[in-house]
């Protein structure tokens, strides 16, 4: 019979989860006890409900993951665990641990994940716990867990313990005379039968497959050789009647065939030519983990995270799971356009404004005062689950699509002339050095908040701002946000945020109607002075 060993150990240094769990090279997991150590911490910060408890397991399929799988289920069994879910192979998308987590009442999850950073042995891991409510850690234990991490002396495992995952089954063993179950789940089988509960499945397959009055509404879904391969094999092409040519890279690969999986004009650009050269109606893009999505229309017509949704909220009540539920409170997070504050006050809905990071939107959801978010970032969401989900938006496009019979250039076009626009970018520098970039935050925060900054003036072109407020507001809405990335595992990543609002002047290109205010944002900030880089990695 196996049983439990207790290994001494020594802390690592930095073991502090950022925006969205512990992102690092895979070298740094790699060290002796390095990710042993965390993994014992996150157990530790539950120490009073692990005895007994049943916790999800699954990654987004790179490298490391199957790895630290059977870690986890060494050190689970060595702490009292009673039973683990794993998805098959270890693959679980995000979203799909936050379903399976709150279908199953489980104590949480632990997620195997870097998201869109890229996969393989030279690049990143990362590991997330979420709680009970299916939503990333709250501040409060993610800080518990790294306080944990400066002080551990041991952890207890199962070495002789080994469960294969490739099979689906339940896999029972016996740890010094106390039950241990390992449970081989299906990744994709509860996530898709909430999808169906939540959306009219027959008639986005109607759109899709078209009818005698509508020819077929041509889509291309990008996986991006990431966890949500199988995902899209089973809704769109098993369920929603797509066939193999509307669906591309949907083999989760360990290196994501070498590409960033992050669904943005740069990162997902071939899936932009292939809808442009193509006869296509909707691309949509996906990040490793399943919980970014990218919409693009006819001709790879971009529509920004911000405006996609506010297009959602003005038409959620075309989804079923909004009919029963009712349609609460809307929100994003602080540097998302306000595109959505306009369609809440026009529907008298409220609305709230959260920190970057999606572990803000779970009290408000949990509350029943929020039922749709998103941020920037590419992350849009409902309070279905307790994590941002890349298929639920792309499946909330399809269904205003549907019911609407427009196509996505006609629906944004219509809601920028209801609504105004507002345009917005965001300039990425991404793994600056470190030192300037906290010297350059810390000498804006000064220059913010010294006598003269509100009121002050700044032009380019034929245009003037003058600073109303920090964070740096102008008086006519338009917002310039700058902060430094949480998720980056190297050197600092810079990342300046841009949203002005038209009312009328609604069609114009986005990066020349803002320019003048990112050259505000330039001079202000003296940003190339201290990063040294003249022009950004990446814009949305
Ligand atoms: C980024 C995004 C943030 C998002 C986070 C996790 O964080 O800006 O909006 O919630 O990534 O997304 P940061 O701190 O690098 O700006 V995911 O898909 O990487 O879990
Ligand atoms: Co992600």
């Amino acid at each position: 019979m196996p049983s439990v060993v207790t290994v001494n150990t020594t802390p690592y240094e930095g073991q502090k989860p950022g925006t969205s769990g512990l992102r690092k090279r895979v070298k740094v997991f790699l060290q002796e006890n390095y990710t042993e150590n965390f993994i014992q911490c996150i157990l530790n910060a539950n120490k009073d409900s692990i005895v007994g408890s049943t916790l999800v397991v699954g990654g987004d399929g790179r490298y490391l993951v199957k790895e630290v799988v059977d870690k986890i289920i060494k050190i689970s069994a060595g702490n009292g665990v009673a039973k683990l879910l794993v998805g098959q192979d270890g693959i679980l998308s995000t979203p799909a641990v936050s379903c399976i987590i709150r279908k199953y009442n489980t104590l949480g999850g632990i997620v195997l994940t870097a998201s869109h950073n890229p996969g393989g042995i030279n690049n990143d891991f990362g590991i997330k716990f979420n709680c009970s409510n299916g939503g990333p850690a709250p501040d409060n234990t993610t800080n518990e867990i790294h306080a944990l991490t400066t002080t551990i002396k041991e952890y207890r495992t199962v070495p002789d313990l080994s469960c294969p995952v490739d099979k689906i089954g339940v896999f029972n063993f016996n740890v010094d005379d106390r039950p241990f179950t390992v449970e081989v789940i299906d990744p994709v089988r509860d996530y898709v039968s909430y999808m169906k509960e939540i959306f009219d499945f027959p008639k986005i397959k109607a759109l899709i497959q078209g009818t005698p009055e509508r020819k077929p509404f041509n889509v291309l879904i990008d996986s991006m050789s990431g966890v949500t391969g199988p995902y899209v094999q089973a809704i769109f092409v098993s369920e929603l009647g797509a066939s193999s040519a509307n669906v591309r890279r949907v083999t989760p690969l360990e290196d994501f065939g070498g590409a960033h999986p992050d669904p943005n004009l740069t990162y997902a650009a071939d899936l932009v030519a292939a809808v442009k050269g193509g006869d296509y109606d909707l691309g949509a893009a996906f990040d490793g983990d399943g919980d970014r999505n990218m919409i693009i229309g006819r001709d790879a017509l971009f529509v920004t995270p911000s405006d996609s949704l506010a297009v959602l909220a003005a038409h959620a009540a075309v989804i079923p799971y909004f009919q029963r539920s009712g349609v609460k409170g809307f929100a994003r997070s602080m540097p998302t356009a306000a595109a959505v504050d306009r369609v809440a006050k026009d529907l008298g809905k409220e609305i709230f404004e959260v920190p970057t990071g999606w572990k803000y939107f779970g009290n408000l959801m949990d509350a029943g005062r929020l039922s749709l978010c998103g941020e920037e970032s590419f992350g849009t969401g409902s309070d279905h689950v307790r994590e941002k989900d890349g298929l639920w938006a792309a499946l909330a496009w399809l269904s205003v699509l549907a019911n609407t019979g427009k196509s996505v250039e006609d629906i944004l076009k219509q809601h920028w002339a209801k609504y105004g626009r507002n345009y917005f970018t965001r300039y990425d520098y991404e793994e600056c050095a470190s030192d300037p970039c906290n010297e350059m935050m810390r000498a804006l925060e000064q220059r913010m908040t010294e006598p003269g900054f509100v009121g002050s003036q700044h032009s380019a072109g034929s245009k003037t701002y003058t600073v109303k407020g920090l964070r740096i507001i102008f008086e006519d809405g338009s917002r310039i946000v700058l902060r430094l990335s949480g998720t980056g595992s190297s050197g600092a990543t810079v990342r300046l945020y841009i949203d002005s609002y038209e009312a009328t002047d609604v069609f114009g290109d986005a990066q020349v109607m803002l320019w003048p205010l990112i050259d505000v944002a330039l001079q202000i900030s003296q940003l190339q002075k201290y990063t040294g880089r003249d022009a950004p990695t990446v814009i949305t």
